[in-house]
């Protein structure tokens, strides 16, 4: 359907992924949901497909398909299973792209490798209560002690929080926020229970709490007090993987809808047949072709070095209010099978809506992208 120019090995990464999704992952996904948990064949498989690092340079442990290739990944993933597409985004463009995004050479060599292997999982832990859209705010405190950092404090909403080996976690020095990168057995580190969601259910969401957790000063992700930037900066590639998960899901339930559409009869009549199915199928594949556009031209932009702060933003808009409106029709194209769970339409349904909260909320995307207007004098 789009022209977007993909190499070979593009494709070839595309092939594989979705004959993973095809052969294991969907069969398993309504599991995923029920369970509220991915089994560890799967991330088995993710690891030895090299999934879990194919962003990340090969002198990095990745399979070097960088953020196209990640998109790519992103969106074959979502048309399976949504929480499994949150566990790969957590560790991989938030958790594990910080370190690679404002880490030292020492700390990509010591924690990014393992990270991109698959080795070890990890997590981004920014949020706290007083601390959501109001990421500034928060309130766990580094306090350096000889050549250590003692880190205090709670956080919450962490997704693979339970399940991470390694935590790319925000805390407050003199100087400002600053990255640290913490590893989940340190002493006084502790996981509270995954969180009772109303999608992405596999996914493990928990809080955190940090007990006089002792890190020593190399495990700083760049300077002290320059964390926010590294924070925002890894945002702005998470929101992007995150639109490419809502492509993925919504084509899914296009071709569901359309495929159901065409047997489904009423009056004598396949449903396809009458305009306001229709019409709701076109605006569907309408708004997958603009997610599909905006995605891929951000995710290129991104690879070329340029700055994306407002366009990944308005990926992560338009992607995740996409994808509601796709799954609002599919459910409805569907009717009562839409609505039961026989079928995977109510998942989608369910796992699609948290697209608008996590990774800054819709209305802090509207914010950031007006700043940006504003600053600029309109487009650029
Ligand atoms: S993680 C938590 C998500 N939280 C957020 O996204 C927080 C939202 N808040 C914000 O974004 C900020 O607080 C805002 C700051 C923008 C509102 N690059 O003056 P400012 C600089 C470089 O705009 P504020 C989660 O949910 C800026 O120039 N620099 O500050 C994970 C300025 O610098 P200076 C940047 O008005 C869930 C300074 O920072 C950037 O307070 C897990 C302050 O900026 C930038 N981008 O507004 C999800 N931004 O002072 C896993 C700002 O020098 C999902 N600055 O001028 C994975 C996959 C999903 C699949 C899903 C399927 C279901």
């Amino acid at each position: 359907m789009f022209d977007f120019e993909f190499t070979e090995e593009q494709k070839m990464l595309r092939e594989t992924v979705r004959d993973f999704v095809k052969s294991e992952l969907k069969p398993r996904a309504s599991e995923i949901d029920r369970q509220e948990t991915i089994p560890v064949e799967i991330i088995n498989k993710l690891k030895e497909l090299g999934f879990l690092g194919v962003a990340f340079p090969a002198e990095y442990g990745g399979s070097g398909f960088g953020e196209v290739g990640y998109c790519v990944l992103q969106e074959e993933i979502g048309r399976g299973c949504l929480s499994t597409a949150t566990f790969v985004g957590a560790h991989q463009s938030i958790g594990s792209n910080a370190i690679f995004i404002g880490g030292s050479e020492e700390l990509k060599k010591k924690y990014l490798v393992p990270l991109a292997e698959g080795k070890k999982i990890a997590a981004f832990a920014l949020t706290e209560v007083l601390a959501g859209s109001d990421s500034f705010n928060l309130r766990t405190r580094a306090e350096q002690d000889g050549t250590d950092w003692v880190l205090n404090g709670e956080k919450m909403w962490i997704t693979n929080g339970s399940i991470a080996d390694v935590v790319s976690l925000f805390a407050r020095t003199e100087r400002g926020i600053t990255g640290f990168v913490v590893e989940t057995g340190m002493k006084g580190f502790h996981a509270g229970p995954p969180e009772k969601k109303m999608g992405i259910r596999g996914s493990a969401t928990a809080p955190i709490t940090l007990e006089n957790v002792r890190v020593p000063a190399e495990n700083m992700i760049g300077q002290d007090g320059r964390g926010f930037l590294v924070a925002m900066k890894t945002l702005d590639a998470g929101r992007l993987g995150l639109g490419a998960a809502c492509l993925g899901a919504a084509k899914e339930l296009l071709e569901l809808s359309t495929k159901y559409a065409k047997e489904r009869r009423q009056f004598d009549s396949a449903i396809a047949n009458f305009e306001a199915i229709q019409w709701m199928l076109a605006d569907m594949a309408t708004r997958i072709y603009c997610m599909e556009s905006i995605v891929y031209r951000t995710a290129a932009a991104y690879q070329e070095g340029k700055a994306i702060s407002r366009q990944s933003a308005m990926v992560k808009l338009v992607c995740s209010e996409g994808l509601d409106f796709v799954a609002d029709c599919a459910v409805q194209i569907h009717g009562g099978m839409g609505y039961s769970r026989e079928m995977p339409i109510e998942r989608f349904y369910r796992d699609s809506r948290i697209n608008r909260i996590f990774e800054g909320t819709n209305e802090i995307q509207r914010l950031v992208i007006a700043k940006d207007v504003i600053k600029k004098n309109g487009l650029t």
